[in-house]
């Protein structure tokens, strides 16, 4: 621990014995908590170091059984009375003491050598369901009495929902994380979303059609992403008309950016409406679409500046998003244009869901069917493929996309996905949610649901690469369920006709080659995403009077020298590097070890099981505090590998013994000039390589 860095020297001259020298520094640490109100209880998690030497504490008297034996023990090297509580895992346990604050008592037994970590054991509780009144299911005059079943745990008959509860313990998104939506523009005034600087989640976007007619708002491209409408009138599209060509029907307007828009980030546990998956992350809309659809052209140049690559003519997007949503599509293969601007994409992180397609079980389009995009077919309440759902081995996975049950007309859509849109038949008119009689299905609804998820994974930790966003969703997926109804169908890839048309599909029991990997979970998704890869800042100290350096990566380490309360002097350098704080492939264990105050009072990081061993063989007087306290890559003959920078690390040559670790080749350099030694491999000597 850094503390002995600085006072121990002190203490060092007088008392010759480590331990007198933490119990000095603890006893420090105790008084300037001031917690020693009688009625405190303080109550810590303690994990042991695996060498600790507790670990092997016989029973003693009184205090039979492991963890008491360990707390006893304690108890002892500290002076705090400690009664052992429960068993967490093989060295992981409670302990309590009356009369100090869970804190206090924490940071103490955080000091003690045979301690990995000690945290409080804070008191827990159930998170309650968010208050929007459409989330539970009830019964209301509208519909859907099932409410939005698809973000709820899976229950009876119902087993496609996604479970985002769990997630939400985990996280409920992050206003840091940006997810643009690829669409018809929004509905900025609706209650439920409304903007940024209003107290809602919609950035301002841009509008990215370039036709006039089919943008329907007076003019081409614009920095203004409201949705004008999108209706159709057959003077549209009559021979001759603005529309001619298009193939449609006259139809009202579809508010069909504001609906995927509420589904990814209504503002949720806010008393009114819908919740949504994603709560309090950013929606970036892009209208990409306008009367009859849009242009490959529109789309690609708004997927592009979406994920921060410049346009011309247009502003750099402030704003990039870390997920794509396009709740669209075309038919046919994945043309050149949109193969060559994802792979731009990619190159900025940003992960792109698509939804396959409503094609009745044919064949998914563009982009869903391009390469690296996830693309996200939908299923009925059941599990079972919903019948206009596209299929085929280019879906990543499946989430709910709404069924109606099959019911008489006039009677209530069962299961829609209920979300936020507008009653206006033309122009826009008031803003409303979709119900049981104007309902919302289609896999452009189960795409953002996807891209929800994906958000929440970014708002737990931001580092995800998109492969890695794929890998967590599709490993975390629920199976499709089996289905005992004989007359669904097992799916089957896209079929074709003897005249080579496409074979509808309605509903089908989904494969894995047909609708991916499973079926979303949430819940499963966001837990993997934060058990995952693990990047942390190591954090380099300064201290001036013993000029020495110090790193580190630990939270409660950080707390403690930028408070400078319990340890005194040290301050920031301003440099940092990242490590990976688990074991990452091409990784090494990098060890702590620290040097008593008899051999420099310092602390060595030693790169990789070899040189950590080494140190422990030959200088027995170390204390090894954590065999694997980061990960970083060892460098090839002096060379690092792709995506990571060379560690440089210089030795005082004092009898001190610090050592300082810098990424920077000119700090090095500085630092042989003042006479420290350079060590590390190669013509530049690279000891380590860290992560960019
Ligand atoms: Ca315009
Ligand atoms: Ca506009
Ligand atoms: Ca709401």
């Amino acid at each position: 621990m850094p503390m002995r860095d600085t006072s121990c020297p002190m203490i060092a001259a007088i008392a010759a014995a480590l331990g007198a020298c933490l119990l000095l520094v603890t006893a420090t640490a105790l008084a300037q908590s001031g917690t020693g109100a009688g009625a405190t209880t303080g109550r810590v998690i303690v994990m042991f170091k695996p060498e600790a030497k507790v670990l092997q504490a016989p029973d003693v008297p009184g205090a039979p059984g492991t963890a008491r034996a360990r707390a006893a023990v304690l108890s002892k090297r500290t002076g705090i009375a400690l009664t052992a509580g429960a068993e967490v895992a093989e060295r992981m346990q409670v302990v309590r003491a009356s009369g100090i604050a869970s804190d206090a008592l924490a940071r103490r037994l955080a000091n003690d050598a045979d301690v990995l970590f000690a945290v409080p054991d804070e008191r827990t509780r159930a998170h309650a369901a968010p208050n929007d009144p459409l989330f539970p299911a009830e019964a209301r005059p509208d519909g859907p009495a099932s409410g939005q079943w698809y973000l709820r745990a899976p229950e009876g008959a119902v087993v496609s929902s996604i479970d985002v509860e769990r997630a939400w313990d985990v996280t409920t998104g992050s206003p840091g994380i940006v997810v643009a939506v690829l669409d018809t523009g929004v509905r900025f005034e609706h209650p439920d979303l409304r903007t940024v600087g209003t107290g809602g989640n919609l950035l301002p976007g841009y509008d990215m059609v370039s036709d006039v007619d089919t943008a329907n708002d007076g003019d081409a491209r614009d920095a203004d992403a409201a949705d004008p409408g999108d209706w159709i009138t057959q003077a549209d599209t009559a021979s001759g008309g603005p529309l001619d060509g298009c193939d449609e029907e006259p139809k009202h307007s579809s508010w069909h950016g504001t609906k995927v828009a509420g589904l990814i980030a209504a503002l949720t546990d806010n008393g009114i409406g819908m919740a949504s998956v994603a709560r309090t992350v950013r929606v970036l809309p892009v209208r990409v679409l306008g009367k009859c659809g849009g242009f490959d052209s529109d789309v690609i140049a708004g997927m592009r500046w979406a994920a921060g690559l410049s346009v011309p003519g247009l502003p750099a997007n402030p704003t990039p998003a870390r997920v794509i949503n396009m709740s669209l599509g075309g038919s046919g293969r994945c043309s050149l244009a949109y193969r060559t601007a994802l792979g731009e994409i990619a190159t900025t992180g940003a992960v792109v869901v698509a939804s396959a397609g409503n094609a009745a079980g044919h064949a998914v389009g563009p982009p869903a069917n391009c390469d690296g995009v996830i693309g996200v077919a939908a299923l009925r309440h059941v599990g079972t493929k919903v019948g206009f759902s596209s299929l085929g081995p280019e879906v990543a996975l499946s989430a709910p996309g709404g069924n109606c049950i099959n019911v008489e007309a006039g009677s209530p859509c069962l299961y829609p996905i209920l979300t936020t849109s507008n009653d206006g038949a033309t122009t826009p008119g008031a803003s409303i949610y979709t119900d049981s009689f104007r309902i919302t299905v289609g896999t452009s609804f189960s795409a953002p649901i996807v891209a929800g998820t994906a958000a929440l994974m970014l708002a737990v930790r931001p580092t995800l690469s998109p492969a890695q966003l794929r890998s967590f969703l599709q490993g975390t997926t629920r199976p499709f369920p089996a289905g005992s109804e004989p007359s669904v169908p097992a799916c089957t890839p896209p079929r074709f006709d003897p005249a080579g048309e496409p074979v509808d599909q309605l509903e089908c029991r989904c494969t894995t080659s047909t609708c991916g990997a499973g079926m979303l979970d949430a819940g499963g998704a966001v837990r993997a995403a934060q058990a995952g890869v693990q990047l942390v800042d190591v954090v380099e100290y300064y201290h001036a009077r013993f000029d020495h350096f110090f790193l580190t990566w630990r939270p409660s380490e950080i707390a403690a020298l930028d408070a400078g309360t319990v340890i005194r002097g040290w301050t920031r350098s301003g440099a940092t590097f990242r490590a990976w704080a688990t074991p990452e492939a091409g990784s090494s264990p990098v060890c702590r070890y620290y040097i008593p105050p008899a051999l420099g009072d310092s602390h060595f990081y030693g790169r990789g099981n070899a040189e950590c061993e080494a140190t422990g063989r030959e200088q027995p007087g170390l204390v090894l505090e954590d065999a694997r306290f980061m990960h970083l890559a060892l460098p090839s003959a002096g060379a690092c590998p792709a995506n990571t920078v060379p560690v440089y690390r210089v030795f005082s040559n004092r009898a001190d013994a610090n050592h300082r670790y810098t990424t920077d080749r000119a700090v090095r350099d500085q630092m042989a000039a003042r006479g420290w030694l350079a060590e590390g491999d190669g013509p530049d000597l690279v000891v380590m390589c860290a992560p960019r």
